[in-house]
């Protein structure tokens, strides 16, 4: 007969294990110590076969590989993951896990998101946004991608944004995918508000699977009825530039938090090195009425990875899609390091306003960061903080 008792002691002590912020911070956001959700984290009864007769020796039989990008939102009082859940079979689900504080004790719950089919069946699907619509609904959009059958290349795919929608987080009712006039799409967000009667669709417009092309950017297009979902009029709102952070690629992250001062995005930027593709997050700010207008964008990133972070699947990536605002102004920042674990970093509204606002804009040269540094230099000399 196994015994099963030490798995679960184990499983139980990592789930209930509480988590600090790091003694650092550079006073923009806290990082806490561990991991919110790891593989580890996912139910023993998805992976575990009990039945001693069928498994006489307690081996797992499911694996799970990673737990990453989750989409994030407040409710029922809980704090609601919906994680990107991927299988040792490389295929990836949703699965949402909940918190009471948000920053640990996150529990799976009993069952993973049965997402229905639209079409010819999704091959895999993942990174999923959460946008509470003043609709009503609860949409989940995601990447779904499908064999290009175009080429016989076994590495060849399409992707395009499945558009799903919900009351209660369990029932969700698939939509037909987005129908635009991009090759492919990732990283498609929704709006909560409608703008001019319409939906709001954030993209990211792609040439090919991996390369975004000499396109590419963020876009912004609308939609008249979501359940024949056209995307019209998409322009690209934040481009990729030239030396900086999102030089190759960017993507936006979340449904963006409205304030008073405009819209508030998270994003991640990507660019290439020597030792492959570097993912960062970025902030930046749209205008309240005008959503296509970026108005405030700092320079460089906002979080990158630090040394841990920088070791999983796909090294030196984070990547972040979700994020819930308390009604007092904390904000927690759900991301993921490295294709592989999902993090909470912690600030409040007022704090990204500040940093959004007052962290200088790129000047994309040298010589401008050094100005820059030599002007704070000067101010600084009224006060002695050395
Ligand atoms: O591997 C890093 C990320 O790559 C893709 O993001 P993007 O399309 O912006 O390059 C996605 O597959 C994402 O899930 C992944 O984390």
């Amino acid at each position: 007969m196994v015994n099963y008792d030490r798995l679960l002691k184990n499983h139980t002590e990592l789930l209930e294990r509480p988590n600090f912020p790091e003694e650092y911070s550079n006073g923009i956001f806290e990082r806490y110590t561990n991991p919110v959700v790891t593989a580890r984290h996912t139910p023993l009864a998805w992976r575990y076969d009990f039945n001693p007769e069928t498994n006489p020796f307690g081996l797992e039989r499911i694996g799970i590989n990673a737990t990453f990008n989750p989409g994030a939102m407040k409710w029922q009082g809980k704090y609601i993951l919906a994680v990107r859940v991927e299988g040792n079979d490389r295929k990836s689900f949703f699965a949402m896990a909940e918190s009471p504080n948000g920053v640990d004790n996150f529990k799976f719950w009993e069952k993973p998101v049965v997402m229905p089919q639209y079409g010819e069946p999704d091959t895999n699907v993942y990174d999923m946004r959460l946008t509470q619509h003043e609709d009503g609904w609860v949409y989940g959009i995601f990447c779904t991608e499908r064999k290009d059958k175009m080429t016989g290349d076994t590495t060849a795919a399409v992707a395009n944004a499945g558009i799903a929608r919900t009351k209660d987080l369990i029932n969700w009712e698939r939509l037909p995918d987005l129908i635009s006039n991009s090759g492919q799409q990732r990283n498609v967000v929704m709006h909560p508000e409608l703008v001019n009667g319409k939906y709001a669709l954030y993209t990211r417009p792609q040439d090919g699977f991996i390369e975004v092309g000499s396109g590419g950017g963020i876009g912004l297009g609308f939609i008249k009825d979501i359940t024949n979902p056209v995307l019209e009029d998409e322009k690209i709102i934040n481009q990729k530039v030239y030396h900086t952070i999102y030089e190759m690629k960017n993507g936006l992250g979340p449904a963006p938090i409205k304030t008073e001062e405009g819209w508030l995005h998270l994003a991640h930027g990507v660019r290439n090195t020597a030792g492959g593709l570097r993912y960062t997050l970025y902030l930046f700010m749209t205008d309240l009425d005008d959503i296509s207008k970026v108005t405030y964008q700092p320079a460089g990133y906002f979080m990158a990875p630090n040394y841990e972070e920088t070791v999983g699947d796909v090294p030196n990536v984070l990547f972040g899609n979700g994020w819930i605002k308390d009604d007092d102004g904390k904000i927690f920042i759900y991301y993921a390091s490295s294709d592989t674990r999902s993090h909470v970093a912690v600030s409040s509204l007022k704090r990204l306003l500040d940093y959004v606002k007052n962290t200088k804009q790129d000047e994309f040269t040298s010589a401008a960061s050094v100005k820059n540094i030599l002007c704070q230099i000067e101010k600084n000399k009224k006060f002695k903080n050395d």
